[in-house]
């Protein structure tokens, strides 16, 4: 049986990556920070007591900007295949702890590829290091592929460029089974609450059920390449199933804008919008309601700006060309925008609709927006 290590596996990518790793076959060993609240809600699923026995799912205190407890799980755990997808991973908040996330989105990198090398594990295990499209930041061209050269705009996307190349690095050096994954924007119904595809479906199953009036967002004009988690995670592991390590973009080669997220987004809920005006003043209003199952009035504004969302430096243009993937690792994705934003907002309707029941029945429900 083999054994997997993952990094950040209460994350969005580790939950789903840990459970098609068991499907496969695998034992799993996790990461998980220690935190005053439980954490694991992602993968409690997957998880059972391990005073039971046949027990494949594994987890173990650590964090990466600890050097020592990385290397001690490492010793312990022996595994076949690191993942390293733990990071502090939002764009925006990189900016407000620019030390921390190059310590663990940077140098966490470093502390697993050397413990690796001092433990001896050079000849057994394989690395998969979490890249992303952050590092093409200021657009040099279009679509991007491996080639294209990086030019990162925040904090995190610098931290990350060190990462990939001391992944490059520590392969060409130590002849190491490393691999940098370089993934454009994906996303699920277990996406982070404060990214913009999962803020965005939150607020208009909220908007729709009356639980909410309005959504704040910042640049409604930015453009991303928006896959599925699930089929991305399959990339992650075709990588480390190869004869030798190499780096790939996984992307699905359309672009779409904030915008037409949004629309997209009220769209599956029988809502049409009309953007109107600019800038900060730009508002998106009903233009009209066919499900007759919510009340919105044409005209009421649903979505407004705040600059509180806006990035010091932007990343304008993200548009994949993944045919290096779907050549050698034959990869194909199966969702498009449409199933992804059809799949996101069916889960936070039905989640919402529990909050609309129990608001109905007088209790109160807290909910954060951002
Ligand atoms: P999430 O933010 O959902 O998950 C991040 C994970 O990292 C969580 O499990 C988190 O733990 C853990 N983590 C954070 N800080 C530390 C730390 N100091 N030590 C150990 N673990 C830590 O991210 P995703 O699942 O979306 O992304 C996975 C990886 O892929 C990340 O490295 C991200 O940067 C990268 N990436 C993501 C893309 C995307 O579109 N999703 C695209 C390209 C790259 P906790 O639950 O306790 O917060
Ligand atoms: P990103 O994802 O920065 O691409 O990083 P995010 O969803 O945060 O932003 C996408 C774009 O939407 C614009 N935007 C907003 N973003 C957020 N979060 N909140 C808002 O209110 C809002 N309004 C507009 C942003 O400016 C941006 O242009 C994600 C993360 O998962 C990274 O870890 C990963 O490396 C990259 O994707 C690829």
């Amino acid at each position: 049986m083999k054994k997997a290590l993952i990094t950040g596996i209460t994350g969005q990518d580790g939950a789903y990556l840990a459970e098609f790793l068991l499907q496969k076959g695998y034992e799993v060993h996790g990461i998980k920070r220690r935190s005053s609240l439980f954490n694991t809600d992602r993968i409690d699923h997957l998880y059972e007591d391990p005073h039971e026995t046949g027990v494949k799912m594994f987890l173990h205190y650590g964090d990466l900007s600890d050097a020592m407890n990385i290397t001690r799980i490492i010793q312990e755990v022996q595994p076949d295949e690191i993942y390293n997808l733990g990071a502090m991973s939002h764009v925006l908040v990189s900016f407000e702890t620019p030390e921390y996330t190059a310590n663990v989105d940077g140098l966490g990198t470093l502390r697993i590829l050397e413990a690796v090398r001092l433990l001896g594990l050079t000849e057994k295990t394989k690395i998969y290091q979490a890249s992303t499209s952050e590092l093409y930041g200021l657009v040099q061209e279009t679509p991007q592929n491996e080639k294209t050269p990086f030019y990162p705009r925040s904090p995190y996307g610098v931290a990350k460029l060190y990462a990939y190349w001391i992944t490059v690095n520590y392969r060409e050096a130590y002849g190491m089974y490393a691999c940098n994954g370089i993934l454009f924007n994906h996303e699920s119904p277990i996406r982070g609450e404060t990214f913009v595809t999962r803020k965005i479906t939150r607020a208009a199953s909220r908007i729709a059920l009356g639980l909410q009036n309005t959504l704040y967002l910042g640049n409604l004009d930015a453009q991303r390449d928006w896959g599925h988690a699930k089929d991305y995670v399959e990339a992650m592991w075709l990588m480390l199933q190869q004869k030798e390590a190499d780096d790939y973009v996984i992307a699905t080669g359309v672009t779409t804008k904030v915008r037409d997220f949004v629309r997209l987004s009220f769209k599956q809920v029988g809502i049409e919008l009309d953007f109107q005006g600019s800038g900060v003043d730009e508002v998106a209003k009903v233009s009209g309601c066919s499900n007759p199952e919510f009340q919105l009035k044409t005209g009421s504004v649903v979505v407004r700006i705040d600059e509180r969302y806006h990035r010091p430096t932007e990343v304008d243009l993200l548009i994949g060309d993944a045919s290096k993937c779907k050549e050698k690792l034959n990869w194909e994705p199966k969702y498009d925008l449409e199933a992804l934003v059809e799949e996101m907002m069916a889960s936070d309707l039905e989640l919402f609709k529990k909050d609309q029941y129990l608001k109905g029945g007088g209790f109160d429900t807290l909910q954060r927006h951002e």
